[in-house]
């Protein structure tokens, strides 16, 4: 019989190096045979990408926190009827670039809002579903704006202060802590071979966990 689907995603605060380790992991993956959806957060749909452009544009700068979390959830239950639950019905695995901790992270840790408030929509839009594996991309918050600033404009979460990002990693490594069985730290200030080889390791640990 077939494995059943799993849902892996990938987290971190800017510039941590998430794209090249989403091609790390997915290379890791199809590598064994498996069928792979590779989507991201904001977005994976139609719908939701529109509501990516609407988040990180300028467009709407000072728009409420609430509002910001809100839309956050609107694209991601579009996400998981459209795209991520008929993939893991399918019994194919779903890579996803951010989910659910990141606004944990950046609504929480950053923008300050309740965790009841985001825990309540988390129920409400996932019922129970959660990733089967994260890794999180961990770095100094100055390295990561570094390493994103020499990329491309920033956009309305880049534009932030340096302390806003500081909350967002701490708020990350609580996640970690609370969760050590489902996310797993990877120290992404180090050079791309020596992350690709720690993502690798956690890759390889989790198919021996679920085989
Ligand atoms: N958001 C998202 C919320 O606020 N709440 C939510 O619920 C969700 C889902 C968009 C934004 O939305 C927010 C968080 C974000 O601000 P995003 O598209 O994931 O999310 O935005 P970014 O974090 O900006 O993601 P990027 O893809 O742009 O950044 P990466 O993937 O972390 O960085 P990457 O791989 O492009 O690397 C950056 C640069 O560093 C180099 C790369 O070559 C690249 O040039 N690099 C390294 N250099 C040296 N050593 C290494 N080990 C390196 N690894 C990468």
């Amino acid at each position: 019989m077939s494995m059943p689907g799993r849902f892996i995603t990938l987290e971190g605060v800017e510039g941590a190096g998430k794209s090249t380790a989403l091609e790390r992991v997915r290379e890791l993956l199809e590598g064994t045979g498996l069928d792979v959806v590779v989507t991201r957060e904001p977005g994976g749909t139609a719908l939701g990408e529109d509501l990516r452009t609407l988040l990180l544009g300028h467009k709407h700068t000072g728009m409420a926190d609430d509002t910001e979390l809100l839309l956050m959830f609107a694209a991601r239950a579009e996400h998981l009827h459209q795209v991520i639950e008929p993939a893991l019905a399918a019994g194919r695995w779903v890579l996803c670039d951010r989910f659910t901790d990141a606004t944990y992270a950046y609504q929480g840790g950053g923008r300050g809002l309740a965790r009841e408030r985001i825990a309540q929509l988390e129920t409400w839009v996932q019922g129970t579903r959660c990733p089967d594996l994260t890794l999180l991309l961990d770095l100094p918050v100055a390295v990561g704006l570094e390493r994103a600033g020499k990329r491309s404009a920033p956009d309305r979460f880049e534009s932030e202060q340096q302390v806003f990002f500081e909350r967002v990693r701490q708020a990350y490594l609580t996640i970690a802590r609370n969760a050590s069985a489902r996310v797993k730290v990877i120290d992404a200030g180090r050079d791309l071979g020596e992350v690709g080889a720690a993502i690798a390791a956690e890759v390889e640990a989790f198919l021996e966990r679920v085989r």
